[in-house]
């Protein structure tokens, strides 16, 4: 298995929350190691920029009205496996489906207010890596 690198925001409400910590400490222990991070407030062009693929959705201004209402914390995780792994850590999309034990079955309150988002392919992660740190 290869070392990765992947994208990973935790969202308004889980700012919001105060559950930053907690959140981080999921990823420090299932073997995820922090290599950047950043806490910053998004414009609408920058949560518009990011979910691009999305620009279409009946739900897209509702998602760039959330990630917009308030700071998030921008980071790449760094281990083996890494894309995978942090999807499996968050859980399924909608909060009410995800698996006990994941983040969004523990943090999040709905399918748009969901705690938390992660690189879903290895070139997502490179384009949201870029975006948001470069290269
Ligand atoms: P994310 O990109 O935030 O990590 O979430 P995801 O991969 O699990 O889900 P994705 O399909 O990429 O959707 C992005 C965000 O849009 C909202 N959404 N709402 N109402 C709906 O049917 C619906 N589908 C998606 C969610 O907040 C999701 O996180
Ligand atoms: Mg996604």
């Amino acid at each position: 298995m290869a070392t990765e690198r992947t994208l990973s925001i935790i969202k308004p409400d889980a700012v919001a929350k105060n559950v930053i910590g907690e959140i981080v400490t999921r990823f420090e222990k299932a073997g995820l190691k922090v290599v950047e991070m950043q806490m910053k407030s998004l414009s609408q062009a920058e949560a518009e920029g990011f979910y691009a693929e999305h620009k279409e959705r009946p739900f897209f201004a509702d998602l760039v009205a959330f990630m917009t209402s308030g700071p998030v914390v921008v980071q790449v995780l760094e281990g083996e496996n890494a894309i995978a792994q942090n999807r499996e850590l968050m859980g399924a999309t909608n909060p009410k489906e995800a698996a006990e034990g994941t983040i969004r079955r523990d943090f999040a309150e709905s399918i748009d207010a969901n705690a938390v988002h992660g690189s879903d392919s290895a070139a997502s992660a490179e384009r949201e890596i870029g975006y948001f740190f470069g290269n």
